[in-house]
């Protein structure tokens, strides 16, 4: 395409749309009682700077820095989220190119994810041995840290419909764990802790923080459902090793969105539903909802001094984190901040010392000093509502704040389709009262309608401060039409500079949430595995064959390309029958399938891997077990034949 044919933003044909959306949003908020000042974000603005929706700088000079020649690797790796796909995603960047997902909450039909036994051991399953849940909504993942910077072991990823937590080991980039989260609906946020709060020799991640963005009757067993004043939300502990739920903290209204201080000493929720209503319009009925700020050690303390208590079948051990019970800052557990109406995501800056909480259906930013809060906890300021430092109108619909680590904040605008880059320090002197300081630096529309946003090492000590990436829920005219059901847009900006600029517009499969960037060297993955991580290995071609004891049978497989061994076994109906397959091949990329026809069966053996999966033989005939993944120039002769004796 020639620069003559790029059309000025302005000039697009999409802001039907957009509008449409704007407008429709707007009355609905307006009939909620919301006063959004709709001249919002004149204050505080860069005189100097592009007006709002001007033609973002031109591209050019940065393409070379996106569009990698052939064979030239990325820099950054990004952890994202699939949304109602369930699964866990990992692009290239500054590429955008997709290079992975990773099964975990659905299963997947690429390597047999719900296919093996020992999928089905980590996904869960019911009496009769089928998977207990098919469908997850991941929305959340965060990587675990070490000296406030991600240390490459693990990361997690929610599941907001059925509550479940998910590990990915970094290593191999596979689920190894997942646990399902007792007296909580609509798990949302998710974080993992920095450092310990007490023990300073324990500098890296050894607990993961979730949220609970719906709140329901407890137990929830079809009493108190018209009484909302019964229904409560959890802030649940998992441990980062053993993925054991450690406890909960019980709250009033929900626990949506989490972040986590940089000295382990708290973690922070927004709330949106201050009001506890169950309709909604009673959870917009309140100009200002809340910041919540847990106080770890404290909660732990309590924990151990058997401040507990327990609900329905759980065994878990709770404590109590009401407003009521928490009322003396001293013996607090936690801290309501008020933040105003129906807040969204709340993030942590680089530099430690802020939580940034966006107002959603306020047009404004919500900055809260970290060392106040802790100040009200220690009985040395009156209010808590002081911690504020500032809260300044960035602009409509904020919903997620990215930094970089120069001390600006980049927050999306769903509703203005915009990035707004704004100053911390400078908002803090404005909210002080200081007219002139102007802490908008800069504006740049994105297409369309934003949610998540993250820069490179955003949430680190080491924010770069080099890329943005914007999640944008609506893509409209952006891609080639594939019918109804649009791509997401990611859009890439380079914030290496003053000015925002966008680079490029990548394509995903909906619909992702958040995501982290880190830098490359941060993970080192294995590229075969061990093969005595697998206690069921075939360590010798030898031991394979049929193994029988009555009815059970035990098929022992292995494979080296372009061979199985055994080329053929035979089986009588109604056999219940376990093939276990171990991967001899040791090179780096060799991988196989294993697929039976007409028993669906798929799934695949990396290099050095062992997997099985269990069925009853209830048809007779020849299965010609066959390679899926080509492996080799015989890929195509790579069968075993299933003979099933009628
Ligand atoms: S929520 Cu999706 S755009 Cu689940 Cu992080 Cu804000
Ligand atoms: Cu083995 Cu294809
Ligand atoms: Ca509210």
């Amino acid at each position: 395409m020639n620069q003559d044919d790029i059309k000025p933003l302005e000039a697009q044909p999409d802001l039907g749309r957009r509008k449409f959306l704007n407008t429709a949003a707007l009355v609905g908020l307006s009939g909620a009682g919301l006063s959004v000042g709709l001249s919002a974000c004149k204050k505080g603005e860069e005189t100097a700077g592009a007006p709002a929706g001007a033609p973002a700088a031109s591209a050019d000079s940065h393409a070379s820095n996106v569009h990698l020649k052939p064979g030239e690797l990325d820099t950054y790796y990004g952890l994202w989220s699939g949304g109602h796909t369930g699964d866990f995603r990992v692009l290239g960047l500054p590429s955008g190119r997709e290079l992975h997902r990773v099964p975990c909450m659905v299963p997947d039909a690429l390597v047999g994810w719900g296919i093996t036994n020992e999928s089905k051991k980590i996904m869960g399953t019911k009496a009769d041995g089928s998977l207990k849940y098919t469908v997850g909504d991941t929305h959340h993942t965060h990587a675990s840290y070490k000296d406030g910077n991600y240390d490459g072991r693990y990361a997690w990823i929610n599941d907001k419909i059925n509550g479940r937590i998910a590990r990915i080991r970094l290593d191999y980039f596979v689920c190894d764990k997942i646990t399902e989260l007792p007296n909580i609906q609509g798990f949302h946020g998710i974080f993992p802790d920095k450092r310990d709060p007490v023990d300073p020799a324990i500098n890296y991640t050894t607990r993961v923080f979730c949220g609970s963005e719906f709140h329901i009757p407890l137990p929830n067993k079809g009493q108190d459902i018209d009484s909302p004043e019964k229904y409560r939300a959890m802030f649940t502990c998992v441990d980062a090793e053993s993925m054991e739920v450690r406890y909960q903290v019980l709250i009033d209204g929900n626990c949506d969105l989490l972040a986590t201080s940089y000295d382990g000493k708290l973690a922070a929720c927004n709330q949106y539903n201050t009001e506890n209503g169950i309709h909604y319009e009673d959870m917009m009925s309140a100009e200002r909802d809340s910041c919540i700020f847990f106080n770890i050690a404290r909660i732990e303390e309590a924990v151990k001094a058997g401040k507990t208590r327990t609900f329905g079948d759980s065994k878990v051990p709770v404590v109590d984190g009401t407003r009521a019970a928490n009322t003396d800052p001293t013996t607090a557990l936690v801290a309501y901040v008020s933040v105003p109406k129906n807040p969204h995501g709340v993030n942590a800056s680089p530099d430690g010392k802020y939580f940034i909480c966006a107002g959603k259906l306020s047009p404004t930013a919500t900055v809260i000093e970290l060392s106040k809060v802790l100040d009200w906890f220690d009985g040395k300021l009156d209010n808590v509502d002081k911690s504020i430092v500032a809260e300044v109108e960035i602009g409509l619909g904020p919903l997620h704040t990215a930094f970089d680590g120069r001390g600006n904040a980049y927050t999306t605008l769903f509703l203005d389709s915009q990035m707004v880059k704004w100053n911390i320090d400078a908002a803090i002197k404005f909210h002080a009262g200081d007219a002139n300081s102007k802490y908008v630096v800069d504006r740049l529309d994105v297409h369309y309608q934003p949610g998540h946003t993250n820069a490179s090492q955003s949430e680190t000590a080491a924010a770069d401060g080099k890329w943005l990436v914007v999640g944008c829920k609506f893509s409209k005219d952006r891609f080639l039409p594939v019918g109804p059901l649009h791509a997401e847009t990611e859009q890439l900006i380079d914030i290496s500079g003053d000015k925002m600029v966008l680079v490029a517009d990548h394509p995903v499969r909906p619909e992702p949430h958040d995501f982290i960037i880190m830098k490359r060297d941060l993970i080192r993955t294995k590229q075969v595995y061990e093969m005595d991580e697998f206690p069921l290995a075939i360590k010798d071609p030898k031991d394979t064959g049929v193994f029988r004891e009555g009815k059970k049978v035990t098929v022992k497989i292995t494979s080296q390309a372009p061979a199985f061994s055994p080329r053929e076994f035979r089986l009588k109906l109604g056999d219940e029958v376990t093939i276990i397959l171990t991967n001899h091949d040791k090179v780096e990329d060799l991988t196989h399938g294993f697929a039976i026809p007409k028993y669906n069966v798929n799934f695949i053996v990396n290099p050095q891997e062992t997997a099985s999966v269990t069925f009853k033989a209830d048809k007779p005939g020849v299965f010609w077990c066959y390679c899926t993944h080509f492996c080799h120039a015989l890929h195509l002769e790579m069968r075993s034949r299933m003979i099933v004796e009628a």
